[in-house]
C-alpha cells in the first residue's frame, strides 16, 4: 500500500472513530436491502435537519444502492443492526459518549428500490430515549451489541416501505447544529398487514427543527427528562 493511502486511511479511521451505521436488517448481510454509506472513512453525521440527507442519509455520505427488498411480516419484530464501521464486531457499536435516543420510522412507497426517501409520508414506529435511571437508548443499544429490536405495526397496509433507523448523538447538542444524526434506510415489503389504520405522517426534512428541545439539548446539565424530536409513535 502506498504511504499516502496509509495516511489517508489512518486519518479517516480516527475522524470516524465514534460514528455508527445501521447496516443490516434481520441478520441479513451488510448492505443487503439497507442503503449503507459507500465507505466508512468519509462518513459524517448529518447535522442539518432541513437537508434532504436527514431522510435516508447521502450528501456527505454517498450511499450504495441495493436491489434487495426484504420481506417483513406485519406485527413481527424486526432487528436493526448498528455498528461503528461496515466491518465492526458487535462489541463496537458506537462510542459510549454518543448518548441519545434510538428511533425508527417508516414510509409507504411504490418502489422501495427507487424511492429516494425525502418528502411526506413518514411515521414513527419506535422511540427509545432517556429512562428514569438515566440510561439512554444508545446505552441499551450498546448493551444489545448494536441490535435495535422494534415491532412492525400489524394494522398498516401491506406493500413496500422504507424503514429508517435513526440515532441522535447529543454529546455536542448544547450548541446549535451540534446534534449528530445517524440514519440509514432499509427497503422492505410488508406482508400480512390488516390495513385497518392509516398512520398520520410527517415530512423529512420538515418534522425537525434545529431548536427542538430534543435537538438543542444539554446532556451535561443534569436534566432528568428528554423529549425526542418528531411525531408521537404510531400505535395500532
Ligand atoms: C411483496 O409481497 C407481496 C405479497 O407476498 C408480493 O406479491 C410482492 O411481489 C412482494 N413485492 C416485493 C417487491 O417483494
Ligand atoms: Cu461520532
Amino acid at each position: 500500500m502506498k504511504l499516502s493511502t496509509t495516511l489517508a486511511l489512518a486519518a479517516a479511521a480516527s475522524s470516524a472513530s465514534a460514528h455508527t451505521i445501521f447496516l443490516s436488517l434481520n441478520g441479513g448481510a451488510v448492505g443487503d436491502g439497507v442503503r449503507v454509506p459507500t465507505y466508512d472513512g468519509v462518513r459524517k453525521p448529518i447535522t442539518e435537519v432541513t437537508s434532504n440527507d436527514i431522510a435516508c442519509n447521502g450528501g456527505p455520505n454517498p450511499t450504495t444502492k441495493t436491489s434487495k427488498v426484504i420481506t417483513v411480516q406485519a406485527g413481527s419484530s424486526a432487528k436493526l443492526t448498528w455498528r461503528h464501521t461496515l466491518t465492526s464486531a458487535g462489541s463496537d457499536v458506537i462510542d459510549a459518549s454518543h448518548k441519545g435516543p434510538v428511533m425508527a420510522y417508516m414510509k409507504k412507497v411504490s418502489d422501495a428500490t427507487t424511492d429516494a426517501g425525502p418528502g411526506a409520508g413518514w411515521f414513527k414506529i419506535a422511540e427509545d430515549g432517556l429512562d428514569s435511571s438515566g440510561k439512554w437508548g444508545v446505552d441499551r443499544l450498546i448493551s444489545a451489541q448494536g441490535v435495535q429490536t422494534i415491532t412492525i405495526p400489524q394494522c398498516i397496509a401491506p406493500g413496500q416501505y422504507l424503514l429508517r433507523g435513526e440515532l441522535i448523538a447529543l454529546h455536542g447538542a448544547q450548541n446549535a447544529k451540534g446534534a449528530q444524526f445517524y440514519m440509514e434506510c432499509a427497503q422492505i415489503n410488508v406482508t400480512g398487514g390488516s390495513a385497518s389504520k392509516t398512520p398520520s405522517s410527517v415530512s423529512l426534512p420538515g418534522a425537525y427543527s434545529a431548536s427542538d428541545p430534543g435537538i438543542l439539548y444539554n446532556l451535561y446539565s443534569g436534566q432528568k427528562t428528554y423529549t425526542a424530536p418528531g411525531p408521537a409513535v404510531f400505535k395500532c
